[in-house]
């Protein structure tokens, strides 16, 4: 096994930390520092390599396993310029070390068993957390917990089965059979609600793409500007300004959303323009929510089909005597006027879009499809009476959700999940 490092902080800060790991780090410390301090205790030590002095480090050390990775640690805090951390680095290297792949910390703390698959994602999903909610979700989430209730009531059913087996079915009363049929359907009933709730998860995970959509001129780019609170479109009086999408990171409520402006809806005769127009629909069908947009007297677009909508009318400070329809917002960018209400309608279907209800957040596709097969399992499962073939599906139901944890099966997708994470995770 190598030993690695890697900078464990952000660039740009007055310090930087480095965690190294693995058989040689201690050795490598020893070299660098002459005497490190005691284990988990921090100490100010002189950083030398061939000769030199290279930095003044605060150096701790965590022996194996009680450590990030379950290996021998180092974590040493230097001066965060690129000249010290390159000095640094090329001892290191010089040492015997090498710089870590992304996500290898993490690698190592999975397969030494400091952490189990799920733990390992939800570290990468908090550190990623942009907004509260997602920073929530990542820390709250309770997919890993969920995952172990859900095995140990499965491994609970599993013995009932088991011993359904070693007796003969005469034997025992018709409760006996009917409490473990029950038993596997509470089970199949709590990772389902997991996986109704998963689409709002992974929404979570990933942000919501709003799209505001309407004719020439109606007002779009000047609401996304308002709402984003910077000027990130350009605002004209000239019909068709905008032609390509236009989006905005907006935080709605706890929840990071895309908003993207595109161009305004009409026939044109201009190729650049009508690709705009056909890039608006389709951004608009694959939106998560559509913001229709018409100016005052002016009809909405339709809806794309299936898309939540909103309809907002546009600049309501001017004068036009035409009764306001149900169901629409109407908002001026001048004056103000309604913005905050459309913000909060915005929030409302932002946090709607992904509210799980409580349960597991499996807010990745690698996690629905493990709780899909083990769901499958236990529907099988009840299907079936002979006490074998039942037993058959149990086990394959035991074996997703060991998948989902991450202790079986797992070495083929290993290398796509924590490629994903950052170097130094
Ligand atoms: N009075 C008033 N004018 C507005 C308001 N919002 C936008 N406008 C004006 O309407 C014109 C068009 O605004 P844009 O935001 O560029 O409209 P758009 O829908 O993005 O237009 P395209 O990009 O051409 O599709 C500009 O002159 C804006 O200043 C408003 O609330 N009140
Ligand atoms: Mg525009």
């Amino acid at each position: 096994m190598s030993t690695i490092f890697a900078p464990i902080t952000g660039r740009g800060g007055a310090v930087a930390t480095l965690r190294l790991s693995g058989p040689e780090s201690f050795r490598i410390m020893r070299d660098m520092t002459g005497t490190p301090p005691p284990p988990r205790h921090a100490g100010l030590r002189r950083l030398r390599h061939g000769g030199k002095l290279l930095d003044e480090a605060l150096v701790v050390m965590f022996p194996a396993p009680r450590s990030f990775t379950g290996e021998d640690v180092a974590e040493i805090s230097i001066h965060g310029g690129r000249a010290v951390q390159a000095a640094v680095s090329e001892a290191l290297v010089a040492l015997g070390a090498r710089p870590a792949e992304p996500g290898e910390f993490s690698r190592r703390a999975f397969e030494t068993g400091r952490m189990d698959l799920l733990q390992a994602e939800a570290m990468a999903d908090l550190i990623a957390a942009e907004t509260q909610a997602q920073r929530e979700q990542a820390l709250e989430g309770g997919v890993h917990e969920a995952c172990a209730a859900w095995r140990e009531s499965l491994r609970q059913l599993m013995a009932r089965q088991e011993a359904l087996i070693d007796f003969p079915d005469e034997d025992l009363p018709p409760e006996v059979e009917e409490a473990l049929r029950a038993g596997i359907a509470a089970l199949r009933d709590e990772m389902q609600a997991a996986l109704y709730a998963a689409p709002a998860a992974e929404r979570l995970r990933e942000g919501l793409e709003f799209v505001i959509l309407g004719a020439p001129n109606a007002g779009k780019s000047t609401l996304l500007n308002a709402l984003a609170g910077e000027e990130v479109a350009i605002v004209s009086e000239l019909p068709g300004t905008t032609r390509d999408a236009v989006g905005a990171r907006v935080d709605l409520g706890g929840v990071p959303v895309r908003l993207t402006d595109t161009a305004g809806l009409r026939e044109t005769g201009d190729v650049i323009e009508a690709e705009g127009v056909r890039r608006a629909r389709a951004r608009a069908e694959r939106a998560d929510f559509v913001i229709l947009v018409a100016g005052p007297g002016g009809n909405f677009a339709p809806a794309p089909a299936g898309a939540a909508v909103l309809r907002v009318r546009t600049k309501a400070d001017l004068p036009v005597d035409l009764a306001d329809a149900a169901g629409e917002l109407c908002v001026s960018a001048k004056t103000g006027a309604g913005l905050a209400a459309l913000r909060a309608r915005l929030v409302d279907e932002a946090r709607t879009l992904t509210d799980n209800k409580g349960a597991a957040a499996l807010a990745r596709p690698r996690q629905v499809a493990c709780v899909r097969d083990a769901v499958m399992a236990l529907e099988m499962a009840l299907a079936l009476e002979e006490p074998e073939l039942r037993a058959e599906e149990l086990r394959a139901a035991a074996q997703g959700l060991a998948r989902l944890a991450g202790g079986i099966g797992v070495e083929e997708i290993l290398d796509a999940v924590f490629s994903g994470f950052c170097i130094g995770k």
